[in-house]
């Protein structure tokens, strides 16, 4: 796909032209919907009434939607419709890189950014996954899942460390063996809420979406140890209605999160520890990187910023300068 035009790349993308007065009543053919699966120019959206989801495809090469979108539809059969109008998005949340983009999620309120004590979770991933929920207007959630290997949970525990010094909340469960304490847990901070999981592959994403979501029978990754057969992994983003009120994503692992689309503007907010220290650079234009008199530099020699988010704001910053327009 295209990068989102401007309006998207802010806080939220615009919505297209108005329809006209459908009324919402449905009598005229234009319904309202939400997007609750995509798979290639394939979306399923769920209607407003209540009533069965049906397969809608965009009209014409217009925008791409992303799960979460509020929509028109027209019904052009009992199981198949077409988009008409994506309604205004609160937020956007996609990655990209110097290409394209990729929409993950639309209209959330916030991210469970999911971990475990094993495999070993990456750090630049974990980065740049609370860069662009602060980004987006997203509150971050971190889930250190399967605290039932005892080898793996201390290093994992001293490595979120800094990031719950942070101020970012930091849950940890067992998904698999201690299910009710992650009801208990996770369940409470989504309760009437829009959230989406993100995270690598095989750290447990879709194990909790079964666990908090009756009869979803998401498909899991469990390799077997014989042939390395019976292996799953999530190939498509899904929105599930929790029972207690709110919204769950579920959504593919990945291996890259781009923030090409990021300015420098945006990326030094999105990094807390910068905020209250930006007004004391010595100039005002401050890229944070060689300038004399720089206050994040001075931090960062001080170490009370870490070195490491430093690093992860210089390098997302080159890859913003990287963008071709
Ligand atoms: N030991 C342990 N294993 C777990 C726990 N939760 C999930 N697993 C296992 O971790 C593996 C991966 O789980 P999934 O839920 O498929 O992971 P995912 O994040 O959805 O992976 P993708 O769909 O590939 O992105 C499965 O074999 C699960 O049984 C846990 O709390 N403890
Ligand atoms: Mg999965
Ligand atoms: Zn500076």
């Amino acid at each position: 796909m295209t990068r989102p035009g401007k309006a998207s790349r802010a806080a939220g993308a615009r919505a297209s032209a108005g329809i006209g007065s459908a009324g919402g009543s449905g009598k005229t053919g234009i319904e309202q919907g939400c997007v609750i699966a995509s798979h290639g120019r394939h979306y399923l959206v769920a209607p407003t009434d209540g009533s069965v989801p049906i397969q809608c495809f965009p009209r014409g090469k217009r925008s791409e939607m992303a799960v979460g979108d509020q929509v028109t539809f027209e019904r052009q059969s009992a199981d198949q419709g077409v988009i008409v109008e994506i309604l205004t998005r609160r937020n956007l949340l996609f990655r990209s890189d110097q290409f394209k983009s990729k929409l993950f999620a639309a209209n959330l309120d916030q991210m469970v950014i999911m971990l475990a004590t094993e495999p070993w979770f990456s750090e630049d991933l974990l980065g740049r996954s609370l860069v662009a929920a602060e980004a987006s207007g997203i509150a971050p959630v971190i889930v250190l899942n399967k605290a039932d290997l005892p080898d793996a949970l201390a290093a994992a525990r001293e490595r979120l460390e800094p990031y719950a010094a942070l101020g970012y909340p930091v849950i940890e469960v067992s998904v698999k063996t201690r299910p009710d304490e992650a009801i208990a847990l996770i369940g409470e901070q989504l309760k009437e809420r829009s959230s989406v999981l993100l995270g690598q592959s095989g750290m447990g994403k879709s194990t909790l979406v079964n666990l908090l979501v009756p009869g979803a029978d998401v498909a899991t990754r469990e390799i077997s140890a014989a042939l390395n057969s019976g292996r799953h992994t999530t190939t498509f983003t899904r929105l599930y209605t929790l029972p207690d009120g709110g919204s769950l994503i579920d959504s593919p692992g990945f291996q890259e999160f781009g923030l090409h689309h990021l300015s420098e503007g945006m990326l030094e907010r999105a990094f807390p520890e910068f905020r209250p220290r930006l007004a004391d650079c010595k100039f005002y234009n401050c890229h944070h990187l060689h300038e004399p008199g720089c206050a994040i530099l001075e931090a960062v020699d001080k170490g009370e910023i870490a070195a490491s988010r430093h690093a992860l704001y210089a390098q997302l910053v080159h890859e913003s300068s990287q963008i071709v327009r």
